[in-house]
């Protein structure tokens, strides 16, 4: 039974019942319009309240079922009928109503919502825009602005913001069905609001707003275009009937559903949610985890703890470096204050979430801690110290977690008694807002303590994924070989400006060279450097951004790097400077520089990560493709809407790719190896980059 119904004197109470999330599938589409049928037999039905089971309304259509053969009855028909019901119509919003799920709320003539609901159309963020009416019914009721911001970003909002902008009529204190039938009994009595169908136009119609709103969107969506085709179906609502709308609203819902924008989409949505179910570790039991310690506060510690106090967990922070500690427990609390200010917390979970946090001079301290994570210096010599120190203090049962980002940790964890409790946890910065985490599985590492890893990882909300240990794990091993062909196509012949434009418009927030100014060209000069000693002599090395950084040219904390900047300006401008420095190198090296196309640019970078990701897989230190997609996506600023670069691979086909590796490595065979699985995926026709 995936849709229930009640009458209660007269009201039928009909209740969508399809677990997990009361998406609407075929059968509870059908099962809505048998309820709708009830109220056409039985004159005794005087209203109709719909609500949904369990903790969610409805989060709307069955992703499940995109792509395939859609069985009727069809959402917009099934709302169709709800909205020109006989009888008054009152939405329980009893939890999350996203997508279909606000626009089958929407169809109803009023709308009852519960304290903590959510509201919101996130087809956007699946490369789609809502296909049930829901660009035409909004702003019909709250007006095209705050429907155009609802619509293109895919936000969803509170039930205050909600009865604020008008989108629903009344909070229930207490349970919110039976708030809807005392509701719906008043309406009866009273004349009843027109359906949203029925009115001409929204409220504060005005084109254009909309055409400077447009404008903005597309500067703000790098590409994506679902945001703005959602705008297109919004636009509607001024020049057409609601009829020719509903039309204008499916022709553009079809446009996206058949775009290659949708299938990236839809995969790092699905990506996302697998990354919950770590198949290995089904069945371990993760320790019990009350008191997290967290070593070093600087920007890591800082951001870690947050992100752990918000997680629920009692967090010692611990440094000793007295100033340090002090500054970095004053950003946490300033952190906390700054979500109060917003109003994203009350008063009384700034406190809470302030007492939590306890200030430790040294690590001797952390006697009770569950799960001590370090992020001290990059150096070997200090985290083995750390660690082999934490070793006689800590809890026999402690679990010890790194912050490297690219150090071995299984040499970390042979510096202890415990390297079964030795893993890495790598956070991004900042780790109070960055979604990913890399568990690091280190070659001793227990299911139990990489189990307590993947649990504390979901209470904090972050998206896990599991690496081996390799220099840089997934993200920095794919970054390394994204950054040396930027490099690599700037001493053949194209200038940073060109790289940047190019990666920007294949959907990257910013190109190399401008994140590489944003971050400092200190890093990776400190970096190289780290490098010089293990670096392989067939490399190609590339000393552009060394004589840079010897010109005192950090980036934009010093006004110059790559760009240079105008004070207070982040806008990023060529320099003459930079330009005659990357001519003298390629004429030091002898290069011939050329001119090199936007193709060039996009597939040596692009395929760099796809064939580096290929041989991460291969070697197991991904267990999955779409664990590749989610760290690239979610930890380097990979476009969602391609997927990531292994289902992009997928998607352009893998003897394309194959072929272009191979042509690369004519020219640089170190740098181009073709990946084994990939030359794999490809001997035996599979069309999927993925190890079986
Ligand atoms: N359809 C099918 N399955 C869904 C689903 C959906 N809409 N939403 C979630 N699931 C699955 C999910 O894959 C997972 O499955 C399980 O439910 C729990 O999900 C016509 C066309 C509602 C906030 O974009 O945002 O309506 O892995 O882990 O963390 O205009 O799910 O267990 O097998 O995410 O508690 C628009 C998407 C659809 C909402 C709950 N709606 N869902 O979060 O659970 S398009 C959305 C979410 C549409 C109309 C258009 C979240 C959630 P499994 P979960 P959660």
């Amino acid at each position: 039974m995936f849709v229930s119904t009640d009458i209660e004197d007269g009201i039928l109470v009909i209740t969508i019942n399809n677990a997990p999330v009361n998406a609407l599938g075929a059968a509870v589409r059908s099962g809505i319009v048998e309820a709708l049928d009830m109220v056409e037999r039985d004159p005794s039905i005087k209203a109709v309240v719909l609500t949904g089971a369990g903790k969610l309304f409805s989060a709307g259509a069955d992703i499940k079922e995109f792509g395939k053969t859609l069985i009727k009855p069809y959402l917009p028909d099934v709302l169709s009928r709800l909205e020109n019901s006989k009888v008054i119509t009152v939405a329980a919003v009893n939890g999350q109503s996203l997508g279909g799920g606000l626009e089958t709320a929407l169809s109803c003539r009023y709308r009852v919502a519960s304290r903590w609901a959510m509201m919101g159309l996130p087809e956007v963020k699946l490369g789609l825009i809502p296909g049930a009416g829901g660009t035409q019914r909004l702003p019909r009721l709250i007006g095209i602005k705050e429907a155009a911001a609802m619509i293109t970003s895919g936000k969803p909002i509170n039930a205050m913001k909600a009865v604020e902008i008008g989108l629903v009529d009344a909070v229930a204190e207490n349970d919110v069905v039976e708030t809807a039938v005392s509701f719906a009994r008043e309406k009866m009595k009273t004349q009843e609001r027109r359906p949203l169908a029925a009115i001409e136009k929204p409220f504060d119609w005005d084109p254009d707003w909309l055409e400077e709103y447009k404008v903005k969107l597309i500067n703000h969506s790098r590409g994506q275009e679902s945001p703005i085709r959602a705008l297109e179906a919004v636009r509607a609502t001024g020049e057409l009937s609601f009829v020719d709308g509903l039309k204008r609203e499916r022709e553009i819902f079809s446009d996206c559903m058949k775009s290659p924008q949708r299938r990236g989409l839809i995969h790092s949505f699905f990506a996302e949610r697998a990354a919950k179910k770590v198949l290995f570790l089904e069945g371990s039991l993760p320790a019990q985890v009350d008191t997290i310690g967290i070593i070093g506060a600087g920007t890591m510690g800082v951001g870690i703890a947050i992100a752990c106090a918000a997680g629920g967990f009692k967090v010692s922070i611990v440094d000793s470096n007295a100033d340090v500690l002090s500054a970095g427990i004053n950003r946490i609390l300033q952190s906390f204050q700054r979500d109060l200010a917003k109003g994203r917390i009350t008063e009384a979970d700034a406190n809470i979430l302030g007492s939590r946090v306890t200030a430790m001079a040294s690590i001797d301290a952390l006697t009770d801690a569950d799960l001590i994570i370090e992020a001290v210096v990059e150096k070997m010599d200090v985290k083995k110290a750390v660690f082999s120190r934490l070793d006689r203090i800590a809890k026999p049962t402690a679990i010890f977690a790194s912050n490297t980002s690219y150090l071995n940790i299984d040499e970390i964890a042979a510096a202890t008694n415990r390297p079964a409790s030795v893993i890495g946890m790598h956070f991004f910065s900042p780790a109070n807002i960055m979604r990913l985490l890399e568990i690091i599985r280190t070659k001793e590492a227990s299911h139990e303590a990489l189990a307590t890893a993947v649990t504390v990882g979901t209470k904090l909300n972050k998206i896990n994924v599991l690496a081996g240990v390799c220099d840089g794990f997934i993200g920095n091993r794919i970054l390394k070989k994204y950054r040396l062909q930027a490099d690599y196509l700037v001493e053949d012949g194209a200038m940073p400006s060109d790289v940047d434009r190019v990666m920007r418009e294949f959907g990257f927030a910013m190109g190399p060279f401008q994140v590489s100014d944003l971050a400092g060209l200190d890093i990776g000069w400190h970096n190289r450097r780290r490098e010089d000693s293990i670096r392989d002599p067939r490399e190609r090395y590339v000393p552009i951004a060394d004589k840079l950084y010897e010109l005192d040219r950090l980036g934009q904390k010093t006004g110059a790097g790559w760009y240079q900047y105008t004070p207070g300006d982040r806008t990023p401008q060529i320099d003459p400077v930079v330009e005659e420095v990357i001519r003298a190198e390629s004429s030091r090296k002898n290069i011939t520089r050329r001119p090199v196309d936007d193709t060039e640019i996009r597939e040596r970078i692009i395929f760099a990560m796809i064939n580096e990701g290929a041989k991460i897989l291969e070697e197991g230190i991904a267990s999955r493709a779409l664990d590749i997609d989610l760290v690239l996506v979610h930890g380097y600023g990979f476009p969602a809407y391609r997927g990531g670069p292994m289902f992009y691979a997928n998607e352009l086909g893998l003897e394309k790719v194959l072929k272009k590796v191979q042509k690369f490595e004519r020219d640089d065979p170190f740098a181009w190896s073709p990946s084994e699985l990939l030359v794999e995926c490809v001997r035996e026709k599979r069309d999927v980059l993925e190890r079986v």
